[in-house]
C-alpha cells in the first residue's frame, strides 16, 4: 500500500461533514469539539509536510485557550515557536475544507508547490492543554530555553529570576508572596511542577489549580479581563497581588482589592508599561542606546497609549488583534515589547541587542558598579523571557521581579497611570464577514455607515472610543468603547452595540443596556 493509500484509507475513519467549512483564524481551527475529528486528522497530514519542507521539528498544538471546556482547537507551530507562514495557513484551509473525494488531490497540490521531498524524515511535537489531560511542551531552539525538557525550562527560568532577586536583598515576605489562579487549566499543573526551583523566591498560593470540567469557569485571566472581577475560588485578602492565567496559561493578568472593597486590575497594558519603564531605566543606567518599543492593539486602554507615548516616551504601534501581528511588529526594534489587553504577550530582543547586552554584562572592567548591575539586570531578563511564544509563567516570573527590583507593590504600579472606564460586549449578526475593517481594524469599512455611527456616538461623550470588529475566534461581533465614567462608557457601548444590530444584521433580540 503506498503512503497515500494509506491516507485515503485513514481519512475515511475521520470523515468530514459535507459542506462543512471553517476558517483557520487568529489562533487556528476552533469550534466545539465535536466538529474537529476531521480537522485533528488533517492537520496532522499538514503538520508531516510542514517538517519535511523546513527539515525540523514542527508544533501541533491541540487547546481552545480560554474558550469553554466543549470548544477544542488545533495550531500548526513554526521551528522557533512562532506562527505558521501565511502561505501556510491557506493550505490548512484547502485541507481542511477538501470533500472526502478530493481530499488526495488537495495533499498532491502541496506537495507539487512547495516542492516537498516525501523521503525526507519528519519530527512532529504535539501540545494539548488539560482539556485532554495531557500536555506536551515543544522545542526546537537548540537550547535556547534550556535544556529541551520541562525540567530543562523550569531551571532556566527560574534560574534567571532568582538572579534578579538577588538584586531586591530586602523583600519581605508579603513581597514575595504571590496568589495564582490557574484557571483550572494547564498552567496549574506546570507551576506546581516549577515551584521547587525558584528557592523559596517565590510563594505562590495556588488557586483553582485543575478541577476536572471547570476550565476557564468564573475564573481564569479572560474571566477576570471582561468581567473586570475577582475569579471565583480566589481568597483574596486586601492589598494582596493576585493574577490569573487563562487556560493553556498564554495569557496573564495581576489585580487586588484595596481597602474599600475595590477591585484593581492590571492587565497587558499594565504589564507592558511596568516592563517598558523598567527596561528603559536600565537601559539608560548601562549606557546603553537600544530603542524600546511597545506593540499594542486598539484593545489597550487609551490611557496606556498615552503614557507611554508621552510619559515614558516610547514608539506605540497598534496592529491588529492576534498575537501573530503583535510579534511581527515587535521583531522590527532592537527590543520589542508587545502585549494585548487581555494579557497575552512577551519581549523580543534583537540578535544584535542580546549580543550587546551578553559583553556588557559579561565586561570585569566596568568599575561603575551601578553600570555593571544594571548589564546584569538586563541579562536576567533575556533569560526570564520566552522569545518564542508568551508564557504566562515566565511573564509572571518577569513581573514579579521587575516588580522585586524597582521596589514596587502592586498599588505603587498600578498608580503609573489610571485606566479609562472601558467595556467589551458581544452582537450575534446572521455573518460576521459583512464587517470589515482598516487601520488596525479600529474603523470599519463595510457595511455603509456603520463607521459614520460609531463616529457620530463617540462625539457624545468626553475622552472617548469606540470600535467594531468580527471576532476571529467566535462567531460574534465584538463592540469596545472607553469614555471619561463607566457611565458613559456604558451608554456608548450600548449605542455601538444597536448600530452594530441595526447596520449588520443583528440576530434575536436587540442588545440591551448591562445595568
Ligand atoms: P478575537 O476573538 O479575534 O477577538 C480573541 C482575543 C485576542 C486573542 C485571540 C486568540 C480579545 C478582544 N480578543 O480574539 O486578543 O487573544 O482571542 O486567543 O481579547
Ligand atoms: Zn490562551
Amino acid at each position: 500500500m503506498t503512503q497515500f493509500e494509506k491516507v485515503f484509507r485513514n481519512s475515511a475513519l475521520h470523515p468530514k461533514p459535507v459542506g462543512l467549512v471553517l476558517q483557520y483564524g487568529t489562533a487556528g481551527f476552533r469550534t466545539n469539539a465535536k466538529e474537529l475529528d476531521h480537522i485533528m486528522f488533517r492537520m496532522g497530514l499538514l503538520a508531516v509536510l510542514r517538517s519535511k519542507k523546513t527539515k525540523a521539528t514542527i508544533g501541533v498544538m491541540v487547546t481552545a485557550s480560554h474558550n469553554p471546556e466543549e470548544d477544542n482547537g488545533v495550531k500548526l507551530v513554526d521551528p522557533m515557536g512562532e506562527m505558521v507562514t501565511p502561505s501556510w495557513e491557506e493550505y490548512s484551509m484547502q485541507l481542511a475544507n477538501a470533500e472526502q473525494d478530493v481530499l488526495l488531490t488537495a495533499l498532491k497540490d502541496v506537495i507539487e508547490k512547495e516542492a516537498i521531498s516525501m523521503d525526507q524524515d519528519a519530527n512532529i511535537f504535539i501540545g494539548k492543554d488539560t482539556r485532554y489531560r495531557a500536555y506536551f511542551h515543544y522545542f526546537n531552539t537548540q537550547g535556547c530555553y534550556g535544556s529541551p525538557t520541562m525540567e530543562g525550562y523550569y531551571r532556566k527560568l527560574s534560574q534567571a529570576f532568582v538572579q534578579l532577586t538577588k538584586h531586591a536583598p530586602n523583600r519581605t515576605d508579603d513581597q514575595k508572596h504571590l496568589l495564582v489562579d490557574g484557571a483550572n487549566g494547564v498552567g496549574a499543573l506546570r507551576l506546581r511542577d516549577m515551584e521547587r526551583f525558584l528557592q523559596n523566591q517565590l510563594q505562590i498560593s495556588l488557586f483553582n489549580d485543575c478541577r476536572e470540567g471547570k476550565l476557564n469557569f468564573q475564573c481564569g485571566a479572560d474571566y477576570v479581563k471582561v468581567q473586570q472581577k475577582p475569579p471565583q475560588g480566589v481568597e483574596m485578602s486586601v492589598g494582596e497581588r493576585c493574577c490569573s492565567f487563562d487556560g493553556d496559561a498564554d495569557r496573564i493578568v495581576y489585580y487586588y482589592k484595596d481597602s474599600d472593597g475595590c477591585f484593581h486590575l492590571q492587565d497587558g497594558d499594565k504589564i507592558a508599561t511596568l516592563i517598558g519603564t523598567f527596561l528603559k531605566d536600565m537601559l539608560t543606567q548601562a549606557g546603553l542606546d537600544l530603542q524600546v518599543a511597545v506593540v499594542q492593539t486598539a484593545y489597550a486602554n487609551g490611557s496606556s497609549t498615552r503614557y507611554l507615548e508621552d510619559v515614558l516616551k516610547v514608539t506605540v504601534c497598534c496592529t491588529k488583534t492576534g498575537v501573530k501581528h503583535l510579534h511581527h511588529a515587535a521583531q522590527e526594534f532592537d527590543i520589542g515589547v508587545y502585549f494585548e489587553a487581555n494579557g497575552h504577550g512577551t519581549v523580543l530582543f534583537s540578535n544584535a541587542a542580546v549580543h550587546k547586552i551578553e559583553k556588557l554584562a559579561q565586561d570585569s572592567s566596568i568599575k561603575n558598579e551601578k553600570k555593571r548591575t544594571a548589564a546584569q539586570l538586563l541579562h536576567s531578563t533575556i533569560n526570564v523571557i520566552n522569545q518564542a511564544v508568551g508564557d504566562a509563567i515566565s511573564d509572571m516570573l518577569l513581573v514579579e521581579g521587575v516588580l522585586a527590583v524597582q521596589g514596587l507593590s502592586v498599588q505603587q504600579w498600578d498608580a503609573i497611570y489610571s485606566d479609562l472606564p472601558n467595556r467589551q460586549r458581544k452582537i450575534k449578526v446572521a455573518d460576521r464577514r459583512v464587517i470589515t475593517t482598516t487601520d488596525a481594524e479600529r474603523r470599519v469599512v463595510t457595511p455603509p455607515g456603520l463607521q459614520e455611527a460609531v463616529d457620530m456616538l463617540v462625539k457624545k461623550y468626553p475622552q472617548s472610543r469606540a470600535f467594531v470588529r468580527p471576532s476571529g475566534t467566535e462567531d460574534i461581533i465584538r463592540v469596545y468603547a472607553e469614555a471619561d465614567t463607566q457611565e458613559n462608557t456604558d451608554a456608548l457601548a450600548q449605542e455601538v452595540c444597536l448600530a452594530v444590530y441595526r447596520l449588520a444584521g443583528g440576530v434575536g433580540e436587540e442588545p440591551k443596556p448591562l445595568h
